[in-house]
């Protein structure tokens, strides 16, 4: 009723003279004030205002396969319009470089240590009874998914629709977990994923709601598989190599050396595609197996140095690499594309990154792990129309930690206390706060299967970084802007002494800040919190 009284009196007004047209104008203005709701937004409208969250992850993505990030190998050209669009963090840091744990973090917003998920072990489970940041979100009023790549173990928690690979899942005709049950889809994963995805938002959601959406490839994670668009992509091209690729590991600590994970050693047939994969059509076989036939032929007769023989698995294995990158480009391009066309990407912020970097060669490597550089740094790209400036870079640290505050922070969600990293909000707006992190804290856990890497945790500030391998007691220290590949450890070099013993204070206080006292958070599957035993042991 008053609605309708408001209107009529609105259309009174008309201009006869100014004196009438004022008084008009002040009846009109009354009814309004007495029609309309409070200035208040309705829970509908707020929510309608704040904005969509599209989490874009890949699985051992490395930034040095990014041509954002200035790739010598590739064009990403989707991937790219992210950072043309937004901002590009060349300081990205996992705090535990491998995939579930990574996953955990961020969801969690906490350290291994205290999330439960340090390794990728057998026994690895996620307790989804803690707090997560999808499940903030789902209760503050956000529609919150999860496509694609989990790792978990446990079925998902804080998810309006969860449609999930089971473990790492394969390149070609995943069976996928929901709530309702497993389907087995034909196709190329990663195309699977983004199909799934794309429906979601087309025809799934309640679009009354914000989205929350987690879109995670399983690509490029080992064992490479490209897929049938992909197979004949870099044929004729030779993919430079790193000048580290015989790394010989001297002037380090001895676990470099004892890795397994050299590109000269470990990679097997089915890495190599030396034998046929399993789990495809005779359709998608035929197709594989034609892409390699020629090559595999020519090295049956072929007669090779043992550096020559690495130089040509180093082909092999980056350009199967590159090949599943092509495919994660093309797909991100296809969901950019349908925000664009459907108006959703100017309310959307959209993050783009991997679980942790990768090595392409680097020190003789495939895997990740390590606290060098490479494995280490992990790629960030985030659009926000409006909030941040395009084309931005930014150096400051940042690290997988924060992902759970953004996500909380660009909501409107007051982030808790015992979350243990910070929003990355105010440096996305340009407007760093003056106390902003001057060193990351890392610890990694999983030994020694299956790559022969000793436990090890460091620090890492703008220039150096200590590493401890401690459960055998040997340190590193490298001094990133006279080495930035990390070849020579100056830990015993008399002229360090007082730098380690700056450096291990600072490592000390980050220990106590993040509270890791060498034990892990042991979850009962009965979900009850409780410490595990044994300094440095990651025993769930
Ligand atoms: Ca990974």
């Amino acid at each position: 009723m008053f609605f309708t009284s408001c209107k009529i009196a609105v259309r009174l007004v008309r201009p006869c003279s100014r004196q009438a047209s004022w008084s008009a104008l002040a009846i009109a203005l009354v009814a309004a004030a007495i029609a309309l709701p409070p200035p208040m937004e309705t829970p509908a409208a707020e929510a309608a205002s704040r904005p969509n969250i599209l989490f874009i992850m890949s699985d051992d993505h490395g930034y040095q396969a990014i041509s954002a990030y200035g790739s010598n190998r590739n064009k990403t050209p989707n991937i790219d319009r992210l950072a043309r669009e937004g901002m590009r963090f060349d300081r990205c840091f996992v705090t535990n470089s491998i995939c579930g744990p990574s996953r955990a973090v961020i969801l969690t917003g906490k350290y291994s240590h205290l999330n439960g998920f340090p390794d990728n072990s057998a026994q690895a489970w996620f307790n989804g009874q803690q707090q997560t940041a999808p499940k903030l979100l789902q209760a503050a009023g956000y529609q919150t998914a999860v496509i694609g790549k989990w790792h978990l173990n446990s079925d998902p928690v804080g998810f309006d629709y969860w449609n999930i690979l089971i473990g790492q899942g394969p390149y070609y005709n995943p069976p996928m977990k929901t709530a309702a049950g497993t389907i087995r889809h034909e196709g190329y994963t990663t195309e699977i994923i983004t199909d799934l995805t794309l429906e979601w938002l087309k025809n799934q959601r309640d679009k009354s709601k914000p989205f929350f959406l987690m879109y995670q490839h399983k690509a490029p994670h080992r064992n490479w598989q490209p897929g049938p668009k992909y197979l004949d992509r870099y044929k004729d091209v030779t993919v430079p190599e790193p000048p580290t690729l015989f790394d010989d590991y001297s002037g380090r600590a001895s676990p470099a050396k004892a890795n397994q994970m050299s590109v000269a050693k470990d990679l097997n047939d089915d890495d190599l595609k030396l034998v046929p994969p399993k789990g495809l059509t005779p359709e998608q076989l035929d197709a594989f197996t034609k892409a390699y036939e020629e090559e595999n032929e020519f090295l049956k007769g072929a007669r090779f140095t043992q550096e020559g023989f690495t130089k040509w698995k180093y082909q092999r294995f980056v350009k199967d690499y590159l090949r599943c990158v092509d495919a994660v480009d093309d797909n991100v391009g296809r969901v950019l594309d349908y925000l664009d066309e459907s108006g959703l990407a100017e309310n959307t912020v959209v993050f783009y990154t991997s679980d942790q970097g990768w090595y392409l060669g680097e020190h003789g490597w495939y895997d990740k792990r390590w606290m060098y550089e490479e494995s280490f740094r992990t790629p960030l790209l985030v659009r926000w129309p409006g909030k941040v400036k395009p084309g931005s870079v930014t150096a400051d640290m940042a690290m997988n930690l924060d992902f759970a505050e953004t996500f909380l922070d660009v909501a409107g969600i007051e982030v808790p206390a015992d979350m243990q990293g910070r929003s990355l909000v105010p440096v996305l707006t340009g407007k760093t706060p003056a106390d902003w992190r001057k060193s990351v804290y890392y610890h990694y856990y999983e030994f020694p299967q299956p790559h022969h890497v000793h436990p090890h945790l460091g620090i890492r500030t703008d220039r150096y970084k200590l590493i401890h391998f401690y459960t055998i007691d040997e340190w590193e220290l490298f001094d990133l802007e006279k080495d930035p590949q990390e070849l020579r450890s100056v830990y015993n070099d008399p002229a360090s002494a007082e730098l380690v013993k700056d450096l291990k204070k600072q490592l000390e206080k980050l220990k106590q800040q993040y509270k890791d006292d060498g034990t892990v958070v042991k979850f009962e599957r009965s979900e009850q919190p409780a410490k595990a035993k044994g300094k440095g042991k990651a025993k769930k």
